[in-house]
């Protein structure tokens, strides 16, 4: 039988009303154009692509929905129809790949998967890598776009708490929440952050001590407790020069070699049991670019290195 990180579940989730901006529903398609599914069959992955997640809208018209919580029901159909399809492709023994979609996508997954792990008896970890903490509540949010409520609404945050209906509600251990590249974040949610004391490394912080360090840390925190790791990868975690095509861009994002460090550590671990692609926006894309530059990244997720021999983790190689 196929090891979990050797069958690869691509699923499509084309949701875009939990962003400002239209446009990321082109998001899954844009990286099948980009050649995601050769390129990580050329790592001798077998790769079943779902197609793309369709919903219907308006699941709950008996509740009312929040005030400040854009597009809540819409995001409701999404929410749940991700949560139970991400759990029953975790139970498929593959590893899940979302493609999104703006990033309201992974309170569906992420949801899902703590679900599979929480019954496996193995906790999850999240690492949230992005420009955004995305740690909003409806009472703490300014825009009201729910893509900026995803992590906190995952940590068990109140004020979306019938979202996902009759699918298990399964909050994360804030601690076990790592944000890793933020640099914005709101006044009132920076509060918030404060008093659960989340893990961030922020862009401050992967300068000072960088991408490799940090990085270790997290995975050290995840091996110690025998857990598996959730990553969401919000494209503009990418510095904008590098990843024009997202619709909020906040420069001094990861470089490029950093990004990929980082993905090559995580790869390394074996500890990544599920993966999200998000707010990869192909209306504001220049020429496919940010497609190409993300599927390479997953490249080094699933794999890819630059030499064929293993790359030693904690010490340079040793002269042969
Ligand atoms: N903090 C802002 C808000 O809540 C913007 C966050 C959402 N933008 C993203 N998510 N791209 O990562 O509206
Ligand atoms: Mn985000
Ligand atoms: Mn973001
Ligand atoms: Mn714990």
């Amino acid at each position: 039988a196929l090891k979990r990180a050797e069958r690869v579940a691509l699923l499509g989730v084309p949701v875009e009303v939990g962003a400002a901006q239209r446009g990321t529903l082109m998001g899954p398609a844009a990286l099948r154009t980009a050649g995601l599914v050769p390129m990580l069959e050329s790592l001798g992955l077998l790769v079943e692509d779902h197609g793309d997640l369709m919903v219907a809208p308006d699941s709950d018209l008996a509740q009312n929905p929040p005030s400040n919580a854009r597009q809540y029901r819409e995001i409701q159909s999404w929410a749940r129809a991700v949560s139970a399809r991400a759990y029953q492709l975790a139970c498929s023994g593959a590893l899940p790949l979302f493609l999104g979609g703006d990033h309201t996508l992974s309170m569906g997954s992420v949801n899902g998967m703590a679900r599979f792990w929480r019954e496996q008896g193995r906790e999850l970890f999240l690492l949230w890598l992005d420009a955004h903490a995305d740690y909003n509540t409806p009472s703490t949010t300014v825009t009201g776009n729910m893509h900026g409520m995803s992590a906190a609404f995952l940590c068990g945050e109140p004020g979306l708490d019938q979202l996902l209906g009759d699918e298990p509600r399964m909050p994360l251990d804030p601690q076990h929440l790592h944000l890793f590249g933020v640099r914005s974040v709101d006044r009132q949610e920076r509060l918030l952050l404060q008093q659960r004391r989340i893990n961030i490394a922020d862009m401050r912080q992967i300068d000072e001590f960088g991408v490799g360090v940090l990085i270790r840390q997290i995975i050290e925190q995840v091996q110690s407790c025998g857990g598996v790791l959730h990553v969401s990868f919000d494209v503009d975690f990418l510095d904008p020069q590098l990843a024009p095509g997202v619709g909020t861009m906040v420069p001094g994002g990861a470089t490029y070699r950093e990004a990929h460090l980082v993905m090559e550590l995580l790869h390394d671990s074996g500890l990544v049991g599920s993966v999200d692609i998000v707010e990869l926006n192909p209306f504001l894309d220049e020429r496919g670019r940010t497609a190409c530059t993300v599927v390479e990244l997953i490249g080094s997720l699933f794999g890819q290195r630059i030499t064929g021999w293993a790359t030693p983790s904690a010490m340079p190689p040793q002269p042969r």
